[in-house]
C-alpha cells in the first residue's frame, strides 16, 4: 500500500484512527501507530497538561509518526493546541470546528494539520488556509457528526480540492476500504472499530456493548440542540429523546449528557454512559489488536475488486 497519504504522514497503511473522546489514549494511538497506521491521541474536553502527558507517554510507547486530535469545542481548546505546538507531534487533526487560526503556526513547528470536515465548503475552506489533507466524516461515524453520508460526502470533497482526502464514517471492512477508495479517497479513518481493540483501553462493558450492536442500534440524539451526536442506544439516549420531544430547555438537554463519556469508559456504566459508536459498530464482531485490524482492511482488498470485475462482467 502506497498512497499520497502514506507518503505524507511516514505511514506504511492509508489509515488514521479516530481521535475518539476519552477512548483514543497513548496507548491505542502507539498501538495504531506501530501496526503501520497513524495513531491519533484525543484531547476531547481533557484539560492541556492532561494531553501533554499523554503526548510524552505515546513517545515512550512508539517510534513512529502519531497525532492529537484537538477538538475544538472544548473549553481547553486554545491552551490545547499551545502544548501541541511545543511538543510537535508530528501531526494534528481537528473536530468539531474550524481550525483556520491555528494553522499558520501549526505548520510553523513542522505539524501536519488534518481538519475533520463535513461539508464541501469546509474543505474548500480547510485547503486554501493550508490543511495539508482533509478527512471528510460522514454522519454514520460516531460521536460529534454531520449531516452528510460518506457515500455521498466524499467524492464531492475529492472533487473539489486537489489534498488528499481521508474517508471516515462507517468503514468497518476491507469492503468498505475500497468503496472509500473507489470514491476517490487517499486514505481511511476509523475510530469505532479500534474500540474494540485488545490495546484499547476503555471498559469491556463498553467494547461489549459494541460487539452486540445491531443495524439500527447508533441512534443520534441532540439534532434539536445543534449538536448531533451519535452514541448506541440506552437509558441515556431515550431520555434525551423525551427531554427533546418535551422541548425541554437546552440546559437541562445539555446537562444529561455532562461526564456520559467518563461514565462509559471509565465505569462501564452502560445504562447512562455515552456509548459514542458509529453505525459500523453492527458489523464489528471481534476484538483483535490493533495491527489485525489494520491488515484486515488491506490484505485481501485484491479479491474485493476481483469480486467487483466478476460481477460487472457478467
Ligand atoms: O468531532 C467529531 N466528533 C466528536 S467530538 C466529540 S466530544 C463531544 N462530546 C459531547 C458533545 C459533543 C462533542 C465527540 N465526537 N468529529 C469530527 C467532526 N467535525 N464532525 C463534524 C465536524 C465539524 C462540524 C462543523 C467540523 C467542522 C465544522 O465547522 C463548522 C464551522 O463552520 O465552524
Amino acid at each position: 500500500m502506497n498512497t499520497r497519504l502514506c507518503e505524507l504522514l511516514g505511514i506504511e497503511y492509508p489509515i488514521i484512527q479516530g481521535g475518539m473522546a476519552w477512548v483514543a489514549t497513548a496507548e491505542l494511538a502507539a498501538a495504531v501507530s506501530n501496526g503501520g497506521g497513524l495513531g491519533l491521541i484525543a484531547a476531547g474536553g481533557a484539560p492541556a497538561d492532561v494531553v501533554r502527558e499523554q503526548i510524552r507517554k505515546c513517545r515512550t510507547m512508539t517510534d513512529k509518526p502519531f497525532g492529537v486530535n484537538v477538538m475544538l469545542m472544548s473549553p481547553f481548546a486554545e491552551e490545547v493546541m499551545q502544548v501541541v505546538i511545543e511538543e510537535k507531534p508530528a501531526v494534528v487533526a481537528t473536530g468539531a470546528g474550524n481550525p483556520g487560526k491555528y494553522i499558520p503556526a501549526l505548520k510553523e513547528a513542522g505539524i501536519k494539520i488534518l481538519p475533520v470536515i463535513a461539508s464541501v465548503a469546509m474543505a474548500m475552506k480547510m485547503e486554501k488556509s493550508g490543511a495539508d489533507a482533509v478527512i471528510a466524516e460522514g454522519t454514520e461515524a460516531g460521536g460529534h457528526i454531520g449531516e452528510i453520508t460518506t457515500m455521498c460526502l466524499v467524492p464531492q470533497v475529492v472533487d473539489a480540492v486537489s489534498i488528499p482526502v481521508v474517508a471516515a464514517g462507517g468503514i468497518a471492512d476491507k469492503r468498505g476500504a475500497v468503496a472509500a477508495f473507489a470514491l476517490g479517497a487517499d486514505g481511511i479513518q476509523v475510530g469505532t472499530r479500534f474500540i474494540c481493540s485488545t490495546e484499547c483501553i476503555a471498559h469491556e462493558n463498553y467494547k461489549n456493548a459494541v460487539l452486540k450492536a445491531k443495524d439500527r442500534d447508533a441512534v443520534v440524539t441532540g439534532r434539536s440542540t445543534g449538536a448531533p451526536v451519535r452514541a448506541l442506544k440506552n437509558k441515556l439516549t431515550k431520555e434525551y429523546e423525551r427531554l427533546e420531544k418535551e422541548r425541554a430547555p437546552f440546559e437541562e438537554i445539555e446537562a444529561l449528557g455532562v461526564g456520559g463519556l467518563r461514565r462509559a469508559f471509565e465505569e462501564g456504566d452502560v445504562q447512562t454512559g455515552s456509548l459514542m459508536a458509529g453505525q459500523s459498530a453492527a458489523m464489528v464482531h471481534e476484538i483483535e489488536p490493533c495491527a489485525d485490524i489494520i491488515r484486515s482492511y488491506f490484505d485481501g482488498t485484491e479479491d474485493v475488486i476481483k469480486e467487483i470485475e466478476s460481477k460487472l462482467n457478467k
